[in-house]
């Protein structure tokens, strides 16, 4: 059953060039309506009624305005293999991998599909072709909503015009928490501008009426799905899947992988971090941004509570992706593109996010995480024991009676809360900034459970970005990968690039010749060691990850006699014990400060392995230096 909406059929206030778009594709998917959204709260209101009315979505009785979707088991991450930028030119995506590129053996997925573990390339006609197929009549029976919407504050230089046209109602509802949607948009727009929006296309791919059954109410189609992008066309096409991260086309479609393909043609940069400030006792304020992979705890550092290190503040302003432009006077200015947060749920608890456990509880849209029968969210850490006997009854994501003997989480590992920014209560005066806030240092990081040290500054830019060339993690539950396996991610961009990752380190390292900027430092953070033997965390992390915090903060001071100290080792510049600040005033477990010679040896060999094999002759020579010069610091350590 479609869910039923006063649509409004009229494409009046669209600019010339969309509306030609819209009509098109008004065509090709023949749906029964179409509705252009204006992002009012009554359009809200309906869209959540119809939804709650149609099964679609549960009301949580406990809070206010807070809902519950639950998705076909098969429809719960981003699809990585079926992800593909499109592009005439296959080099300007992806390098030919030195084995050669595996053969494709899924019969639902094209032929000459290339799949890199850097990306996956298709040539844009052929893949045109395809889609045009899939399009064809796939949202009969459905309403066609169009949402009009900007990455970024309104009138900032930096922020991006978009529409999106999609099939689904929760795609609609989340647009609205996750960007500025409606039809101010296009207020700043010149009608000769129509070519500089953004497109997207989004559909569920299940026409109605279907004689598949459909799980859960979740409309999807997982065999057929594709989720594409055509940066030479500023254009996204996504069939097939409604879960976020593949749907909700302004955050990773948009603000990162046509987002780094405009970065590098407008000589900026677009990256998968988030952005934070920090106010020191003495109330000197610096703004960080930093890069993790998917599920590593972004949204916990933006909004950490630095509690045992009295007198610091933290403040955010994102937690998931920064566009970085160097202004005027070459100072680093980051805006957050995004208007909410897409957090994973589990884990997230009042001491490990007591600002996102208090900001979900109100106009909060949940997706697979588990229901307790007095209307509450339920999910794996989030701090209530559930003992069998005093707790309300749990219906799990799969909509099943839950019980811990069950043997499966009640919550799915990669479940969400959907919330607007404005409902983060440590929000940075300067958010909604449309010059962005000045950023002083970038941080790398990865969950690595051996090897990798608690923190180091590398020696400089280029230094710098080798280091978040050969970042590596362990995998989560963001994407479809099983297991713990650790995989190469560099600047955390592994899945996000636009344009071939070889080129992507040209744009980086270029920033490192020009004069007059004011590059910010590059540090490398691992908040994730364990003790061989017992396999415990040695850093509790947190709120305690202030304690690294604060010591980069004293490293970027230029006064001598407050600058915190370190020492030189092959990997870069390491903490003296004594000037990080430890728990309870000790001096930190010297495990978490140790590098091993071996570890780093074999990892440089599989740095150098990845690199050979699949950025190949795209690889610049200042990155091949900078292996060189690593290996040799290493070999003449005893
Ligand atoms: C996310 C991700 O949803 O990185 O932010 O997968
Ligand atoms: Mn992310």
């Amino acid at each position: 059953m479609d869910v039923f909406i006063n649509a409004n059929n009229s494409l009046d206030g669209l600019p010339i060039k969309i509306r030609e778009y819209v009509q098109e594709k008004i065509d090709l998917c023949q749906p029964t309506n179409f509705h252009l959204c204006d992002g009012s709260e009554e359009e809200n209101q309906q869209l959540l009624d119809s939804m709650e009315q149609a099964g679609v979505i549960r009301r949580l009785k406990k809070y206010k305005n807070c809902y519950i979707a639950t998705t076909d088991p098969r429809d719960v991450a981003r699809v990585e293999s079926r992800t593909i930028i499109c592009t005439k030119n296959m080099n300007d995506v992806i390098s030919t991998p030195r084995s050669g590129f595996p053969p494709i053996t899924d019969p639902n997925l094209p032929k000459n599909l290339k799949q890199t573990p850097l990306g996956n390339w298709m040539d844009s006609d052929e893949m045109l072709e395809i889609l045009e197929k899939r399009f064809s009549g796939c949202m009969r029976g459905r309403t066609l909503f169009i949402i009009p919407y900007m990455m970024g504050p309104y009138s900032s230089p930096y922020s991006k015009i978009a529409v999106e046209i999609t099939d689904s109602p929760y795609v609609v509802v989340s647009m609205r928490i996750m960007t500025r949607m409606g039809s101010h948009a296009f207020d700043d727009l010149k009608e000769s501008d129509g070519s500089t929006i953004v497109k997207c296309l989004h559909s569920v791919g299940v026409p109605l009426p279907t004689d598949k059954p459909i799980c859960s109410t979740w409309p999807s189609n997982p065999e057929q799905t594709l989720v594409t992008h055509f940066p030479e066309r500023n254009e996204i096409i996504s069939f097939g899947s409604g879960y976020g991260g593949n749907s909700l086309c302004g955050k990773k479609c948009l603000a990162l992988r046509i987002g780094s393909s405009l970065a590098r043609r407008e000589g900026w940069l677009a990256e998968h971090m988030l952005i934070m400030s920090v106010t020191n006792p003495e109330g000197v304020k610096k703004y960080f941004v930093a890069a993790f992979p998917s599920a590593c705890g972004k949204t916990n550092l933006a909004m950490l509570r630095p509690q045992t290190l009295p007198g610091y503040k933290v403040e955010c302003i994102g937690d998931d992706i920064a566009w970085m432009h160097f202004d005027e006077d070459g100072h680093l200015r980051a805006i957050n593109p995004e208007y909410g947060f897409f957090g994973v749920a589990p884990g997230t608890s009042k001491s490990t996010n007591p600002i996102a456990l208090d900001m979900v509880h109100e106009n909060t849209i949940f997706t697979n995480v588990a229901e307790t029968s007095d209307g509450d969210v339920y999910w794996e850490g989030i701090g209530e024991e559930i003992d069998g006997l005093h707790q309300p009854s749990i219906r799990s994501w799969k909509n099943k009676r839950w019980s811990v003997d069950l043997g499966e989480p009640a919550a799915h590992p990669n479940s969400r809360f959907c919330t607007a920014i404005k409902q983060c209560s440590i929000l940075d005066p300067e958010w909604n900034n449309p010059q962005g806030v000045p950023i002083e240092a970038i941080i790398f990081g990865g969950r690595r459970p051996i090897g990798v040290p608690l923190v180091y500054e590398s020696f400089n830019w280029q230094h710098g970005v080798f280091v978040g060339a050969s970042m590596r993690s362990e995998a989560t539950a963001a994407a479809e990968f099983k297991g713990k396996q650790i995989m190469h991610d560099p600047f955390a961009m592994r899945p996000f690039f636009g344009y071939n990752f070889g080129k992507y380190l040209s744009h980086w390292l270029s920033f490192g010749n020009k004069p007059n900027l004011h590059l910010p430092k590059i540090f490398h953070v691992n908040w994730f060691l364990k003790d061989k033997q017992t396999n415990e965390f040695l850093w509790p992390g947190f709120g305690e990850n202030i304690r690294v915090i604060d010591w980069i903060f004293r490293r970027l001071t230029n006064d001598l006699s407050q600058q915190a100290s370190a020492y030189k080792t092959p990997i870069g510049y390491i903490p003296d014990q004594t000037t990080l600040n430890g728990i309870r005033g000790n001096n930190v477990n010297p495990a978490l400060l140790e590098i091993s010679t071996e570890f780093w040896r074999e990892e440089c060999k599989a740095i150098r392995n990845y690199f050979h094999e699949n950025v190949n002759e795209n690889l610049p020579d200042e990155i091949t230096f900078e292996l060189n010069a690593f290996e040799k610091r290493l070999s003449q350590e005893v």
